[in-house]
């Protein structure tokens, strides 16, 4: 369905890189600065549709690769209305994964190529899905801080030069938003019960406040890929401006909580009006992204398991499509 860029893909990546005129390019800038979408049969440079496969597909191993830490406490949610709940969001993430693969594809790059990469290893999945989630408070902290950085960072990709991915970004973002408020009612939850039950809802931001703010990626020093994206407007923000937005809104939910972000450096600054807080620790972010995380090797081979054991559907609905074929060639 969504295949039609795939005739584009004959000729190797830099032999279309080298076939780009300095008019086409000109004329391809011209249309990103004057805010109109491009679309799948348009011309773009081959970069462009590097980097949008790189962002989109990256993006959707992270919807799917993301299943696995709250599919963890589907069968322990503690009432049947949070287990509706939580099965209800991890379905909306497999859908959000489909969705952008379906975006993917319209750059002429298959399904069946994606998700070959990543389980290959070669592409990459968000850092944040590596850490476990040890108890119920963590289903709390992951809608309320992993969803709420999710959608800091895709609302603006809802403006993305390129339409397909843009337009599935609409209704993913209004879907992030109601995973968001679940998780901040079982926060609030937590934090109005027992004790014991306000700990555990403190215990899981102090695991989760770090590798969510790290989501954002690298700092805009070192994030390799920001400026020639911001330049075409796939990236509205930069990492850093994105993390910054994220923390000014969250920590007055803390604050509303009764619950102390784990940052000794934090503090609201007058005269700027932002939070300022402590140093990130990159070495984490990078051990993270570099397969290093407390839980990818479990992530990655469960994602593999789940693909082989769902051959059997693959080639029937490969079988059953084929026989469809035939009968209507004869
Ligand atoms: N983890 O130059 P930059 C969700 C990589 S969805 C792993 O700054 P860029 C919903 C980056 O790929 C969460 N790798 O790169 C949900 C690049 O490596 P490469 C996912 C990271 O692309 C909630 C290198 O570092 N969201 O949570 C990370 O300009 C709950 C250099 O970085 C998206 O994917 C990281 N955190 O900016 C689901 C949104 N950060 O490719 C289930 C779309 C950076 O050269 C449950 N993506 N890297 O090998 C983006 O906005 C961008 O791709 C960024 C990175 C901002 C993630």
């Amino acid at each position: 369905m969504y295949t039609q860029g795939l005739d584009q893909k004959e000729q190797s990546s830099d032999k279309r890189d080298a076939l780009e005129s300095a008019a086409d390019l000109e004329a391809f800038q011209k249309r990103i600065d004057a805010e109109q979408k491009i679309e799948a049969k348009d011309w773009m440079p081959a970069a462009y549709r590097r980097t949008l496969v790189r962002q989109i597909s990256q993006h959707a191993h992270s919807e799917i690769i993301g299943m696995q830490p709250e599919g963890n406490w589907l069968t322990r949610a503690p009432t049947l209305k949070r287990k509706a709940i939580l099965l209800a969001k991890v379905q909306d993430e497999a859908g959000h994964g489909l969705y952008l693969y379906g975006a993917g594809e319209t750059l002429g790059t298959s399904r069946d190529e994606m998700i070959a990469d990543l389980l290959s290893g070669k592409a990459k999945y968000s850092s944040i899905f590596n850490y476990p989630t040890l108890t119920w408070a963590d289903m709390g902290a992951i809608g309320w801080l992993v969803d709420g950085a999710a959608i800091m960072n895709q609302i603006p990709l809802c403006r993305c030069s390129y339409g397909p991915y843009a337009r599935a970004m609409v209704r993913i973002c209004k879907e992030e938003s109601f995973h968001q408020r679940q998780g901040f009612d079982i926060m609030r939850e937590l934090c109005r019960g027992t004790d014991e039950q306000k700990a555990m809802a403190q215990d899981a931001l102090n695991r989760w406040w770090w590798p969510s703010i790290m989501m954002f990626g690298p700092s805009d020093k070192d994030s390799k890929h920001s400026a020639q994206s911001m330049a075409w407007k796939i990236k509205r923000f930069s990492n850093d401006e994105l993390r910054q937005k994220f923390i000014d809104v969250t920590v007055p939910q803390a604050d509303f909580l009764g619950l102390r972000v784990p940052d000794d450096d934090l503090a609201f600054d007058d005269e700027t009006g932002h939070y300022r807080f402590g140093a990130i620790d990159w070495s984490e972010l990078n051990d993270v992204i570099a397969g290093n995380g407390p839980c990818n090797k479990q992530r990655i081979a469960k994602r593999r398991k789940a693909h082989d054991d769902g051959a059997w559907v693959r080639e029937a609905a490969i079988a059953y499509g084929e026989k469809h074929a035939t009968k209507a060639a004869a």
